[in-house]
């Protein structure tokens, strides 16, 4: 659905909508006012044969009108602004749970809490590229933080944006009242990929949700190989990433070709067959000599020939 903030999905872009007609409205009713009043005084008072328009100075009822009103309206809107400001920013309070977000030139990754409901075989706890499921309900709180440059995390039904910004943390948070699937938008622009930095929120109901953690963490331990982890994390920590989706894994980048089943490919690339260890060795070390013009670099030199080979062992369970 969406993205598309005029329709609220949850309380907090509930209160952001109601504000914003609100304010519409008025600004409507303002709008009316002093253009009626424009044009009504341009056609009753026009200069033409045997009429001239009155002429005066300074009418002390008038000017205080349009400077009391004006006034009063730009309080009462700071009030209100500020009173929902209160809720929206109120992070912390009956918080169900909260998820780490990371922006990454172009993509998100999402760390779920250290609760049992997400606890992997080797420890650590699950994580998501590009898709965050939730709750519906309840009240979540996200961490946001950035690799690169500033985004901006937006999910316009469910709240409101907050930058994402390297070095610090921010927080956020959103609730969804009902299951849907929401869509949502970096709002910072970051760059090249900045127009395709979408990210998808699934809320689920309770009982659902419990069932699509269990699978998620499933799956991903199925990825987790302990003989393979060091490549994994080795590519998780490379620019791979920005360009390249694992299903399972937080690499969500959408430049490259989806590598969740890159082991039982063809070829690489339509150039390379078949997907064995030393051609995915050639494509990674130097893809731009194979194919020339690719808009993937040569790793050769970036990333050691150690760290080439590990990510290429854990490619090839990738099936
Ligand atoms: C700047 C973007 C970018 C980066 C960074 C990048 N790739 Fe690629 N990669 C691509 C593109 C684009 C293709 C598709 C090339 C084609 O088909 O012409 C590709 C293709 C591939 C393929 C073949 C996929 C297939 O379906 O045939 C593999 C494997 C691969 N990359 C692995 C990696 C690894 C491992 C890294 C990190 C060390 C990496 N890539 C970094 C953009 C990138
Ligand atoms: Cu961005």
């Amino acid at each position: 659905m969406g993205p598309w903030p005029l329709d609220p999905r949850g309380p907090e872009a509930e209160q952001i909508v109601t504000l914003y007609w609100l304010m519409f409205a008025c600004a409507m009713v303002v709008l009316a006012i002093v253009a009626g009043a424009i044009i009504y005084s341009g056609i009753k008072f026009r200069d033409r044969p045997g009429h001239s328009a009155r002429q005066f100075h300074s009418h002390n009822m008038l000017e205080l009108t349009w400077t009391v009103i004006p006034t009063l309206m730009v309080i009462s809107f700071t009030v209100l602004s500020w009173n929902k400001l209160n809720f929206i920013n109120d992070v912390d309070s009956n918080v169900a749970m909260t998820v780490k977000v990371e922006g990454r030139q172009w993509s998100w990754a999402f760390t779920y809490p250290d609760q049992q409901l997400f606890k992997l075989q080797d420890g650590s706890t699950l994580q998501s590229g590009q898709q965050l499921d939730i709750p519906i309900g309840q009240k979540i709180k996200l961490e946001l933080t950035s690799k690169d440059v500033i985004h901006s995390f937006w999910i316009p039904n469910l709240g409101g944006k907050k930058d994402a910004v390297p070095g610090h943390t921010t927080s956020l948070w959103i609730q969804a009242d009902q299951p849907g699937t929401f869509k949502g938008q970096c709002y910072e622009y970051c760059g090249d990929g900045h127009a395709d930095m979408l990210l998808t929120v699934v809320a689920h109901s309770a009982s659902d949700y419990t069932a699509w953690a269990a699978d998620a963490v499933k799956q991903a331990n199925l990825l987790n190989d302990p003989r393979t982890k060091v490549g994994r994390d080795t590519f998780l920590a490379a620019p791979c990433v920005g360009c390249h989706t694992v299903q399972g894994t937080t690499a969500a980048g959408k430049v490259g070709p989806d590598l969740t089943h890159i082991a039982s490919k063809p070829n690489i690339a339509g150039v390379l067959s078949p997907v064995n260890q030393e051609n995915l060795t050639k494509w990674v070390s130097d893809a731009p000599s194979i194919k020339p013009g690719v808009v993937m670099p040569k790793f050769k030199g970036t990333l050691s020939d150690q760290q080439i080979s590990d990510i290429v062992q854990w490619l090839l369970t990738l099936k």
